[in-house]
């Protein structure tokens, strides 16, 4: 690990009334950049000796307004040390705030049990190499110190909030973001900005990819809306997609319950360079979607003759002991690559507990992925992300961006998974890193 990885700063202010800028005592955002400067440059200082320039952020989000009278905790983590660039992953969050309360006293005030993350960003500063001062790291006088510290202090003991929830990723542990843009149940009724042409799939597809998926988890539509395994409509709708971008193109064998198993494998007569194969047998919702073992065995020699890679879709803990035997008959190659689907009505429900059992379950080597359904799949997203796994968003599991809003396409939720994964210093890749992670041979893109 490079000397400065890891290394946090904390500091706390109270944003005053002169802070106010906006209706309601509001805060503008920049208070709160201003704060991470100021962290960026104590980081600096204690890792090079010099206060350096603060270059760019890659992205910024706004969670929760500011006010006059609000004391923030502002914390700062190097994620990445390169010759003269540190990166860093910022978290400002609200440990008190003034009440507000017209029957109290406009000075009552209160001090939060858990406190509210306000504003995460991740930026990137330069210190140039005539300036850096090295030996020179002095580790932060000011994180938050550890129980024997704390059960030291005089009584009445000063508060200490938690340490920061800023969780340090090494940058070695690249992201691959899959985007299942319509899948086979969610129709137009449900949500308007379903695409279902090749021309809207093509379109969703690079909007997709330049929020940051590198792969597109891809069903077909027949004209009317209904789910199609057609190779005519699969090679439609790839050609289109390839025209846009150059995202990698997953075509499902698992189709829309109901469908033969001789129906489904319609999309690998284009040689997709990746396609799902589903492990096991699950109640889906009130229906049945069958996979039985005979059926597994014989998706999975097809996809292998296609030249596809497999991805395996495992609802069920037991399914990835079944791709497990798969690979000892020798009709997988390693490594695999694991999609948890949690939360289908009938089968596993999502929770942390269920990811890290699901993940020991896996061998070494192995990627794995979170694809969690409504409410559950931004949870899921981000506890996957934050255990150094991979993720799929988008409309086929998941329709809104907010409890009641429509998510106007699956590139919203893209891009939100992409800001919470670079909040956290995680680097996201594009497809062609994504080919060379999947062993997907780029002479088949
Ligand atoms: N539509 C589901 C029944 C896959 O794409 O491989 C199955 C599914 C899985 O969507
Ligand atoms: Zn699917």
């Amino acid at each position: 690990m490079s000397i400065g990885l890891g290394l946090t700063v904390t500091l706390r202010v109270r944003i005053g009334a002169h802070d106010a800028h906006y209706a309601g005592e509001l805060v503008d955002g920049a208070r709160i950049l201003g704060l991470f400067g100021d962290v960026a440059t104590e980081l600096l200082i204690r890792l090079d000796g010099d206060e350096g320039l603060f270059r760019a952020y890659e992205a910024v989000e706004f969670l929760a307004p500011v006010r006059a009278g609000d004391y923030i905790e502002a914390t700062g983590v190097i994620t990445k040390v390169g010759n003269t660039s540190r990166t860093m992953a910022f978290e400002a969050r609200k440990v008190v705030a003034n009440v507000r309360d017209p029957a109290l006293s406009p000075s009552a005030a209160d001090a939060f049990a858990e406190p509210v993350v306000v504003c995460r960003a991740i930026g990137t500063c330069v210190v140039p190499k005539d300036l850096q001062r090295r030996p020179r790291l002095v580790l932060p006088a000011l994180s938050s110190p550890g129980p024997e510290l704390v059960a030291k202090l005089p009584e009445p003991r000063p508060i200490i909030t938690p340490p920061p929830h800023v969780i340090v990723t090494p940058p070695e542990s690249p992201l691959v973001l899959t985007a299942a843009i319509v899948g086979a149940e969610v129709t137009r009724a449900h949500t308007p900005y379903l695409p279902i042409t090749a021309q809207e799939l093509a379109d969703e597809a690079a909007r997709c990819r330049d929020a940051g998926a590198a792969v597109i988890h891809l069903h077909v539509r027949n004209a009317d809306g209904t789910p199609s395994q057609s190779t005519e409509l699969f090679g439609e709708a790839i050609g289109r997609i390839r025209e846009k971008t150059d995202v990698i193109i997953q075509t499902s064998t698992g189709g829309a319950v109901g469908m033969s198993v001789e129906e489904r494998l319609g999309p690998l007569a284009c040689k997709p360079e990746m396609a799902t194969l589903n492990c096991g047998t699950i109640n889906f919702g009130d229906d049945i979607f069958v996979n039985t073992r005979p059926d597994i065995r014989a998706i999975a020699r097809r996809i292998r003759e296609a030249g596809s890679i497999a991805e395996l879709e495992c609802y069920e803990v037991g399914h990835i002991h079944e791709a497990l035997s798969l690979l000892k008959e020798g009709l997988l190659g390693a490594p695999l690559h694991f999609q948890f689907v949690l939360g289908v009505p009938g089968a596993i429900m999502p929770s942390e507990e269920v990811v890290l059992f699901m993940r020991s379950q896996i061998p070494a080597g192995a990627s794995w992925a979170v694809a969690a359904v409504g409410r559950y799949q931004r949870p899921m997203t981000e506890l996957a992300i934050k255990l150094g796994g991979h993720a799929r968003v988008g409309l086929e599991d998941n329709i809104y961006l907010e409890k009641g809003v429509l998510s106007e396409g699956s590139a919203p939720l893209v891009a939100r998974a992409a800001a919470y994964a670079r909040s956290l210093g995680r680097e996201i890749v594009d497809p062609d890193r994504a080919r060379v992670l999947l062993g997907i041979p780029t002479t088949a893109a």
